[in-house]
């Protein structure tokens, strides 16, 4: 897609003038997807959707434009602005699409191309906006390691506009006693708590998907039913892009969470595709995203489930057939699942993601289901993004606890296949697993050593995405075995570990819910009629209040020592239940000293050959542990279930 066509060296005028006289004489001439149809009202062309609805002048030296309507079939078409030239186009069998290829002449101004379709019965006509580029300084920005992520799931956030609760096209949907059904956040009560979110001292928002979706149960945002809409329940493109240059002047960034694996199960594409090919298999016939397996493959008999799909797809000895069942099957055996392979469909994809990224100026992507989509894919989707948008992040969920899997996705080298995802960096999921399991199941803490361990594996594992919690997990507050001392130890080690941390809505007041829709609750203070507002500390329990301070006092220290956001980590000393670390920056060094001990527990550590072996003098900038420096040797007394940070001087 997008290849560029240029007059070459012929003069730019003959070679104009030349595809002027084309287009008078033939404009295209194309043949329709079946034979004429018997002239009649109700075979006349009619058009009902247009995607991309509008494009950018300067982007891109071409588009494919899909149109869904009826009696597409078109013999003919034509826009009415000279520089924007149909190059070919293509209709549906049954005429409810028709995919028209644009080319862009060099001299293309911004305006509104109106096209003409002609059939055998009948024309009709769409008309395209084309705009200028907005420059606006800011945009796209991509993370760096500064940033730390807040993921917010906008029905459950905050309800800014009570008017568009219940959208007229979804009666019955709104329901707040219903844990499945809307509730009421929105984009604008998103933009409304900015001021919150920059207090407590996130940078960047992940918002879960804000496409339209279908179903009365569909407030998650996973089940899309139009790539190019916002959901009416969360606003409208102009609140996205409101919310996009809000908190962009508020020097916060964005992530999109885009899911081009799959479409809600709603979709019209599902029973009626633009082209054959379109999905993997079809609503009657397809894949399912189950293992068929035998978990005796990898000798893991004990294993509840079948053989893992993730790892069946990362072992370089496994024939196609064994991986088919992750990338081609329908997720869970019911979302239609994209064929990527098709070009058309991967060109439809790309064009989405560039959509997104130029309407709104938002500086990342959130992919979900990153393993479920072949790999090649990926690379030439990045490929296309990059070259318009070099900075944008990416960040692929790959729910995996192990890192051989999870670092197999990541992009900058390329891997058994010869193929470079691109992707920036992936969810540090096996760290997820390991926190739980030391802080909940009593798990020695080295096991969060042995992760980091792995970060070989990674080509750049200081831009991984530790985290303890998300909209898919149940809430740490609410398993067995959390206290609010516990979840302050989750946010110390998440958010003084490398990496850019990602924070779930809602944890940092100590939020309950169990699995999901449950751990899926709204914020209290979110909406006109909650009893209670934690948005305000005065709305906020002891306890909430406890867990706020808390983190911001974490995040505040964070922004204010570069050493805890890039500096390189050394591990000092790990056991059961300690854990002492070093981050190191040019400009200083931080030790990091952890205890997840109901005791207290008292280390002596050498700081020979380690790079604080220089140290003269040690200072406590946050938590109550004790540190008495001799000579090159530390004794740290560290308080029960405690984490302490000190510089070193
Ligand atoms: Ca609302
Ligand atoms: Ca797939």
């Amino acid at each position: 897609m997008l290849s560029r066509q240029r007059c070459g060296t012929r003069s730019i005028t003959k070679c104009l003038r030349r595809r002027l006289l084309l287009i008078l004489l033939c404009d295209v001439c194309v043949s329709p997807g079946v034979g004429g149809q018997a002239a009649g009202g109700s075979n006349v062309p009619l058009v009902k959707k247009v995607e991309p609805p509008n494009w950018w002048v300067g982007l891109t030296p071409d588009v494919m434009v899909l149109l869904s309507g009826k009696n597409l079939q078109a013999t003919h078409a034509q826009c009415n602005l000279r520089e924007v030239i149909v190059d070919r186009t293509q209709s549906s069998i049954n005429g409810d699409y028709l995919f028209l290829w644009l080319k862009f002449l060099p001299e293309l101004k911004s305006g509104t191309a109106v096209c003409r379709i002609v059939t055998a019965n009948g024309e009709t006509s769409f008309e395209f906006p084309i705009a200028a580029r907005k420059q606006i300084l800011g945009r796209n920005q991509g993370l760096s390691l500064d940033d730390v992520i807040y993921l917010i799931m906008p029905d459950r956030f905050a309800n800014g506009d009570p008017t568009s609760d219940e959208p007229a096209e979804f009666p019955g949907s709104h329901d707040r006693q219903k844990p499945r059904a809307y509730h009421g956040g929105d984009l604008r009560g998103i933009q409304q708590h900015l001021p919150y979110l920059k207090d407590l001292g996130v940078t960047t928002l992940w918002l879960t998907p804000i496409v339209k979706n279908g179903a009365a149960d569909d407030y998650h945002g996973y089940g899309a039913v139009d790539e190019y809409a916002v959901d009416p329940h969360l606003g409208t493109l102009q609140d996205y892009q409101g919310l996009v240059e809000a908190a962009h002047k508020q020097h916060m960034k964005v992530l999109f969470d885009i899911v081009p694996n799959h479409v809600g199960p709603l979709h019209p594409w599902v029973n009626d595709t633009p082209m054959p090919n379109w999905f993997h298999g079809t609503a009657q016939e397809h894949l399912s995203t189950f293992s068929p397996f035998s978990p005796a493959f990898y000798g893991e008999t004990a294993r509840k489930g079948n053989a893992d799909l993730f790892e069946l797809l990362v072992d370089p000895h496994t024939p196609p057939l064994m991986r088919k069942n992750l990338t081609d099957g329908w997720f869970f055996g019911k979302l239609p699942d994209m064929n990527t392979e098709n070009s058309v469909v991967a060109d439809y994809l790309v064009q989405n993601a560039i959509w997104w990224a130029e309407t709104s100026g938002l500086d990342g992507y959130r992919i979900d289901t990153f393993p479920y989509v072949p790999r090649a894919f990926w690379a030439q989707w990045h490929e296309q993004l990059r070259r318009l948008y070099p900075r944008l992040s990416t960040i692929g969920e790959v729910f995996h606890p192990d890192p051989t899997v999870t670092s197999f996705f990541v992009g900058g080298r390329k891997g058994r296949d010869g193929v470079d995802t691109q992707l920036t960096t992936v969810f540090d999921y096996p760290l997820y697993f390991a926190l739980r399991d030391v802080l909940l199941n009593q798990a020695p803490v080295g096991r969060v050593t042995n992760i980091l361990r792995q970060d070989s594996l990674y080509p750049h594992a200081d831009y991984l995405v530790p985290f303890f919690g998300n909209h898919d997990t149940p809430r740490f507050a609410s398993a067995p075995g959390a206290t609010p001392k516990k979840i302050k130890l989750a946010f110390a080690l998440t958010l003084t570990v490398r990496g850019i941390p990602a924070i779930y809505y809602g944890d940092e007041i100590g939020m309950p819910g169990g699995a999901d829709p449950d751990n899926r609750r709204d914020f209290p203070g979110g909406w006109l009629e909650d009893q209670s507002n934690a948005f305000v500390e005065k709305g906020r329990t002891r306890e909430q209040q406890e867990i706020f301070k808390y983190v911001q006092s974490l995040l505040r220290l964070r922004s204010d020592h570069e050493a805890l956001r890039g500096g390189k980590l050394w591990d000092l000393a790990s056991g059961d239940s300690t854990y002492v670390f070093l981050r190191e920056s040019d400009e200083e060094k931080l030790l990091i000293a952890f205890n997840d001990a109901t005791t207290p527990k008292t280390l002596t550590l050498s700081l020979q050959d380690t790079p604080a072996s220089e140290a003269a003098g040690i200072a406590s900038i946050f938590g109550n542990a004790e540190a008495d420096l001799v000579g090159r040797e530390l004794k740290l007394t560290l308080p029960p279930q405690s984490l302490s940070i000190f510089t070193l001087q």
